[in-house]
């Protein structure tokens, strides 16, 4: 699918209202969810990034633009949480403490809910116990996102405590410093450098 230049534009340049007529015309229009998602607003907020890594880019504009995304993101998870069957299992899904970078983490709790999991959403800055006390709910997939290289060594932390307790648990990590060597390095079971790669892994990992 092409890019969806009004979409992207106005994720980009922070234009909640624009973003939003854009995201409703094009689901009105047809226009396939996950197209949208990979093709115009993920992109949009990568160049963001990029823009900020070079110096052309702020904090503010960072911040301006992740809520145009999150108001456009609403308009979708309604669609990609549609199955409506019986949950095929628990999952619990946070950001790891010191980092507050939520979209990739809200993305992927959204694909795992569409692909009919029980998702527990544990917010952002999220300590090992908090984890701990979601596996003691039921949860039996911990998910870890982290976006800064600060905070990848609080996944390990978290790892290293909960498989010494729960070795039965399945933990999978992700976000966008991560790779399959840090996950292989501090014993995860998995790495996902997307949010429908998520649902690949934990569907993998059901099946066995
Ligand atoms: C938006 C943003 C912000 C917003 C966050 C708002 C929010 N509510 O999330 C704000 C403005 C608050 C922010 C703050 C900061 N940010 Co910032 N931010 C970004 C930005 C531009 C986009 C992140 C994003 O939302 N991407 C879109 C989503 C969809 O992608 P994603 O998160 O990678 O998630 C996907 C995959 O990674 C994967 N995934 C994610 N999690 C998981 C989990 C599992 C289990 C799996 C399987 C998969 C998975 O699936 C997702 C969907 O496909 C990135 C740039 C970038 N390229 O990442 C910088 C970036 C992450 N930020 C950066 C920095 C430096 C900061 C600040 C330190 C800036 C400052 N000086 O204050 C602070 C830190 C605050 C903190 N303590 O967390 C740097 C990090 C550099 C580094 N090497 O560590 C980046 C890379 C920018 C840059 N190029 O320099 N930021």
């Amino acid at each position: 699918m092409a890019r969806n230049e009004q979409l992207y534009q106005a994720v980009y340049k922070g234009d909640q209202k624009t973003a939003e007529q854009a995201v409703l015309k094009a689901l009105e229009d047809g226009e396939d969810v996950a197209g949208l998602l990979e093709d115009s607003l993920i992109p949009a907020m990568k160049q963001i990034g990029e823009d900020f890594e070079c110096g052309e880019a702020f904090v503010p504009e960072m911040l301006i633009a992740a809520r145009t995304m999150s108001k456009a993101l609403a308009h979708l998870k309604p669609l990609l949480g549609e199955s409506g069957i019986e949950p095929k299992g628990k999952i619990c899904i946070g950001t790891v403490k010191g980092d507050l970078h939520d979209i990739g983490k809200n993305l992927v709790g959204m694909m795992l809910e569409g692909a009919g999991y029980e998702v527990e959403d544990l917010g952002v800055d999220c300590s090992p116990e908090k984890f701990e006390e979601a596996v003691e709910r039921g949860a039996t997939f911990v998910m870890l996102s982290a976006l800064l290289t600060t905070t990848m060594p609080v996944m390990k932390d978290i790892v290293e405590y909960l498989k010494a307790k729960y070795p039965e648990v399945h933990i999978l990590i992700g976000g966008a410093p991560i790779s399959q060597e840090y996950s292989d390095s501090i014993g995860a079971d998995g790495y996902g450098a997307t949010a429908s790669q998520a649902v690949t892994l934990v569907e993998g990992l059901v099946a066995k």
